[in-house]
């Protein structure tokens, strides 16, 4: 034991992942168990991920048109996404993700607006392309926007809508880009089928179509940031102050304008590897632009992040101007930690997020003394839990196969030899690009990593291991407040943030240890403690 009473190495898992699997049916916990898997970083383990979820457990999954429309699509404010699909679908693309955005210089922002073809019941006997292309021409009218998506909920693929035949159709008819996906909520097994087809649908109709040099001596994409809670903010005025031009972010903050663009960078910097690794290998296939995986949640991982980006250009006044801003931001990060860290030491964090935020927010965490016990991903696939090198040894499912890959060739034209010439130079000094190791690599030993986790695993979890804190998103939030544990929400931040960059991570710390530190939530008695419980068993055990 050390002198805060914690453990040094987390305890065997090995009763606790018996007990949590004692409960299920025989088939179903042979099959959960490969989801489950105690940590060791010094050995590779494979874990089974981005399969179907087993029915009858509660997930907390999305489906593929959130992943398509709402994360990759929805913070980009100049193009007016149309959702095809009865009215229940637009709920959750109004705004509930908090990707946040400033309405640009010419204000063309339709963000606050929630586009629906609204399907009733004729339209799903009859077809619903009529409506559609009322619905495309109604939004033209009103607002003039210079391209229009259209986004297949679950009934379009059902009763066969083809929305890119009516796309090109309104594309001629009114001479703006408007272009469709084929995002049916329940293609693949979670949103993470949604990202694809989203970068796939981008990288066909947008990426490549403005050729305009942006300026400037550096120039990135910034790849997988989305601004919630305002975290691109943060780091673009990091970026500015560098010198560096943002061709484009997908899609924190971003326009379609930008995306036109975005094959005119030198580098494209991942952060959310899950969500859109496909268009950082796309671009540099087609264009040879190479790609390198950075981190801007935590304060070291800024840092480091900034030096890679910094290193890769090879300017001198670039480098200097770099280690000038995080010299000048450590210093208040430097200060927090010291403040915070004497409540903070020692405390556990247990974590369930989307896909990369799981990883992420560990090492920001970590700064303030916290230790990871258990984390998992909803839909991440093998290579974000262990790394890009396990990918070509994923077994491609009935599901996946199901995902168009886009067959990118070469393009003469735009094709960046200077690039490529550059990453083999630096790589031969040990520079790592198009890498990503995973999660598993970076958490301590006997940690427990799940794989799309479930309720009854959650609360397992809880009542072992008594964690002081959990990140996960609304769906949990309030059965684990019961439980008497605070939760942050890791994916909208509450009403928090921003998160990222040195100034997020210093908003992080304090508000962690304010959580951490109230009693509050122990002092509310759950009601499973006062009212009776029906307790029931399986008819198959019984
Ligand atoms: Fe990437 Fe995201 Fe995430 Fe994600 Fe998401 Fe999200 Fe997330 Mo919620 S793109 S994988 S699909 S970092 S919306 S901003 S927080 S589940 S961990």
């Amino acid at each position: 034991m050390s002198k805060d009473n914690k453990p040094n190495i987390f305890p065997d898992t090995s009763e606790l992942i018996e007990e949590i699997l004692d409960k299920y049916p025989k088939k179903v916990a042979k099959k959960r168990a490969k989801s489950l898997v105690s940590n060791d970083p010094e050995i590779d383990q494979e874990i089974q991920s981005n399969i179907r979820t087993i029915p009858g457990i509660i997930t907390q999954r999305g489906c593929c048109y959130a992943g398509c429309k709402g994360v990759i699509l929805g913070p980009t404010r100049d193009i007016i996404n149309i959702v095809h699909g009865p009215i229940g679908c637009s709920f959750y693309a109004w705004l509930t993700r908090r990707n946040q955005t400033d309405p640009g210089p010419d204000g063309e922002n339709y963000m606050n607006y929630c586009f629906s073809t609204d399907m009733q019941d004729t339209n799903i006997v009859f077809g619903g392309e009529k409506k559609l292309e009322a619905a495309i021409r109604e939004a033209y009218e009103i607002f003039k926007p210079h391209s229009i998506g259209v986004f297949s909920t679950c009934p379009i693929g059902l009763i066969g809508d083809d929305v890119h035949a009516v796309s090109r159709k309104m594309k001629e008819e009114l001479g703006i880009n408007i272009f469709g996906f084929s995002c049916e909520g329940y293609k693949g097994v979670s949103q993470s089928a949604g990202h694809h087809i989203a970068n796939n649908g981008i990288f066909k109709h947008v990426v490549g179509l403005n050729d305009t040099d942006p300026g400037g001596k550096f120039k990135i994409n910034l790849l997988g940031e989305y601004n919630i809670g305002g975290d691109s903010f943060v780091l673009e005025k990091y970026f500015e102050e560098m010198g560096i031009t943002l061709v484009s972010t997908f899609s924190g903050n971003s326009t379609i304008s930008q995306f036109e663009n975005a094959h005119m960078a030198d580098l494209n910097a991942v952060m959310c590897h899950r969500s859109i690794n496909y268009i950082a290998e796309m671009l540099e296939k087609k264009h040879g632009i190479p790609w390198i995986k950075i981190n801007f949640i935590g304060a070291d991982a800024t840092a480091k992040s900034l030096r890679k980006i910094a290193e890769y250009f090879e300017d001198e006044e670039l480098i200097a101007k770099t280690e000038e801003i995080i010299e000048r931001e450590m210093l208040e990060v430097k200060a927090t930690i010291e403040d915070v860290k004497s409540r903070t030491e020692g405390k556990l964090c247990m974590m369930y997020v989307g896909g990369s935020r799981a990883h992420h927010y560990q090492e920001l965490f970590g700064e303030i003394g916290m230790r990871t016990i258990s984390a998992g991903y909803e839909f991440g696939h093998r290579d974000d839990y262990e790394g890009r090198k396990v990918i070509d040894s994923i077994k491609i499912d009935a599901d996946s196969r199901n995902i168009e890959e886009l067959d990118i060739v070469k393009d003469e034209t735009f094709w960046r030899q200077d690039l490529v010439d550059k990453k083999t130079a630096l790589e031969n000094e040990g520079f790592g690009f198009s890498e990503y190791d995973g999660m598993m690599p970076d958490m301590e030993k006997n940690s427990l990593v799940i794989d799309d986790i479930s309720h009854w695993e959650t609360e397992k979890l809880i009542e072992y291991y008594k964690p002081d804190i959990i990140g996960a998103g609304i769906k949990e939030k309030y059965v684990i407040q019961k439980y008497g544990v605070p939760l942050k929400q890791l994916h909208s931040y509450d009403y928090g943030g921003p998160y990222a960059g040195f100034k997020g991570a210093v908003n992080f710390y304090k508000d962690i240890d304010q959580m951490v530190n109230t009693k509050i939530w122990g002092l509310i008695p759950p009601p499973w403690k006062n009212e009776p419980e029906l307790v029931a068993k399986l008819a198959h055990t019984a």
